[in-house]
């Protein structure tokens, strides 16, 4: 079993639903267990003239392989109506595999770590809920560093 986290986000269709219903999904995975969920964050999009966002991190034990892992999160945005989306519009449900293990992926599918976690506020003061507290990054940074660098702003905790 290997540890994972992963980051959710949605701002479309009651956010707040979005990610509890992902996290039933994610607890039903095949050969995984679900560990743990953060709080729920609420932030202004990143792209601007879209709703605000709710995100969190979920804690993960799996002995699925990443790819497969990822088509298995793909499958969950699908079921919760990621085709109702407009093009290019906000999305009711993105799932994304923060960290895997210790291992560095650079597959054309998936990156990982992801790469803009560490300039995220809604990622990683979500992941620092879950996370030891010493953790490091397969490629070397500790979750301490990024978190220095990236300051609690524009982050709302929810209780
Ligand atoms: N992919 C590669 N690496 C990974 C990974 N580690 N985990 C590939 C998951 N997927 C990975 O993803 C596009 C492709 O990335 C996938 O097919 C997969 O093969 P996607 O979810 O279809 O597209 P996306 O989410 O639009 O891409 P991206 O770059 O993750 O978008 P962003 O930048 O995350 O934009 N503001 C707030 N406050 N909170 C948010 O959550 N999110 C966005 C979404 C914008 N603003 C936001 C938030
Ligand atoms: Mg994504």
């Amino acid at each position: 079993m290997e540890q994972i986290y992963i980051g959710m986000g949605s701002n479309l269709a009651a956010p707040e639903e979005q990610l509890r219903s992902a996290i039933e999904a994610l607890a039903q995975l095949p050969d995984s267990q679900l560990r743990g969920v953060s709080a729920f964050y609420q932030s202004d999009s990143l792209l601007p003239g879209q709703p605000r966002y709710t995100n969190a991190v979920a804690a993960l034990a799996s002995s699925l392989q990443p790819l497969a892992l990822l088509d298995a999160l793909q499958a969950i945005e699908n079921q919760q109506g990621r085709e109702r989306n407009e093009r290019w519009g906000p999305r009711t449900l993105d799932l994304d595999i923060l960290l895997f293990g210790d291992r560095l992926i650079d597959e054309p599918r998936l990156k990982v770590p992801h790469y803009h976690m560490q300039a995220r506020p809604f990622v990683l003061y979500p992941l620092a809920e879950l996370a030891p507290a010493d953790l490091q990054l397969a490629d070397g940074r500790s979750l301490q560093e990024l978190l220095a660098a990236c300051p609690f702003v524009g982050l709302e905790r929810l209780a």
